[in-house]
């Protein structure tokens, strides 16, 4: 199959159709089965979450065509793989995301203005990784995956998993992410330590401009085989099935049945980021293919037909969506420039001679202006 047809792959876990048809059950290749099991007021709450972030994220995306955010990396298309995976995480479990990863911050609690200051240049993030649980955003590609595995076989070792309460690790990287070095070497050492970790791989189709058959030859969670675990392809724009197939995937790690991959099977729907023109290197009946399996659409559907939530409920959300997009807007626009010096302050914990002489060098430079009609 190509990634532009419509239909399911065989091994495409999935318990929500794109018409909303929801399956009682699924059982995976390896024999896993894979439920839900949500009160109508959880359903509704998946429903919330899901708008919320597509919402904020096209809000993020307005703000820095106005020139408020230097670059903004857009989530629309996986908003199902992120709540879904998001919500499956337990308050004790560690995440590590990439820049994209705004939905499952959301779950975690965290502020949605939190990365805004990061892409409009005016801090680091700012939220505390150990309060919430997630990690700041990470740039280089794949290397987070690296700091999650020291992070999960540092857990094993304190003891902390091997119960049902024990605390597991999620790491996030895209299809492209693949390809580096970095992500298999956190394979190959997350599986001979039979680490407690679970290998989150959102494959949206393309890395920048480049198309998933440039990074492989086979579906991408066939790999985890090659490593000695065990690999599971989901229907990435499905919120139940990601919950379930990344709840599984958790308990398994944090009883100390080591680490597990999953292949969120997804679509990015627009640029790569906002410096990025897709329809140089794509075609719209692709666009429109994917379009067909939105994520939102079907978790409506589902709870239209069973008369879960109404026209009054959906309106309502609507609203709050748009309450929220307004106050992230406003909070963005009043956030202060920092003081230039400021670059110098968290680079070493405890300074260095080098960044104090770089630290006076550029205030002399700053100092050059005074007095000048700059
Ligand atoms: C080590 C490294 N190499 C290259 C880049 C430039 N770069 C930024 S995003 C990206 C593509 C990543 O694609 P994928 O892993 O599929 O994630 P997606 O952006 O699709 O979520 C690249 C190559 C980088 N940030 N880090
Ligand atoms: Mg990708």
């Amino acid at each position: 199959m190509t990634k532009g047809d419509a239909g399911p792959e065989p091994e495409l876990v999935q318990l929500l159709t794109p018409d909303g048809e929801r399956l009682d059950s699924v059982t995976g290749p390896d024999g896993t089965e894979y439920r839900v099991d949500f009160t109508d007021e959880e359903y509704r709450g998946l429903y919330r979450d899901l708008v919320v972030v597509r919402k904020l994220d096209a809000e993020a995306t307005a703000l820095q065509r106005q020139g408020e955010l230097g670059i903004w990396a857009s989530l629309l298309g996986q908003e199902a793989a992120q709540v879904g995976s998001g919500r499956a995480l337990r308050p004790q479990d560690m995440a590590f995301p990439t820049y994209r990863e705004h939905g499952v911050l959301y779950c975690r609690g965290i502020d949605p203005i939190m990365p805004l200051g990061l892409f409009r240049g005016v801090d680091q993030g700012g939220w505390d990784p150990n309060e919430f649980k997630f990690n700041m955003y990470t740039i280089v590609i794949g290397a987070q995956t690296l700091h999650a595995t020291g992070y999960a076989m540092g857990i094993a070792m304190d003891g902390k998993t091997g119960t049902d309460d024990g605390e597991a690790v999620i790491a996030y990287f895209g299809d492209g992410a693949t390809s580096q070095g970095d992500v298999n070497e956190a394979f190959i050492w997350a599986s001979v330590f039979n680490s407690p970790i679970v290998f989150f791989c959102q494959n949206n189709q393309y890395a920048i401009s480049e198309p998933l058959e440039r990074q492989t030859r086979i579906p991408l969670y066939q790999r985890a085989a090659g490593f000695g675990f065990h690999g599971v392809r989901v229907d990435g724009n499905d919120v139940l099935a990601s919950y379930a197939v990344t709840r599984a995937a958790l308990d398994s790690a944090r009883l100390g049945q080591g680490p597990t991959m999953i292949e969120a099977y997804t679509y990015r729907m627009g640029a790569h980021t906002t410096s990025d023109d897709p329809t140089r290197y794509r075609i719209a009946s692709e666009v429109e293919a994917w379009q067909a399996k939105d994520p939102i659409a079907r978790v409506k559907a589902f709870l239209e037909k069973q008369q879960i939530a109404d026209a009054g409920y959906f309106a309502e959300i609507d609203d709050q969506a748009k309450r929220e997009a307004v106050h992230l807007r406003e909070r963005v626009l009043d956030m202060p420039d920092p003081d230039p010096m400021t670059i110098f302050d968290n680079v070493f914990p405890n300074g260095s001679p080098e960044i104090d002489q770089q630290r006076e060098q550029y205030a002399r430079y700053l100092a050059s202006f005074e007095g000048s009609a700059h």
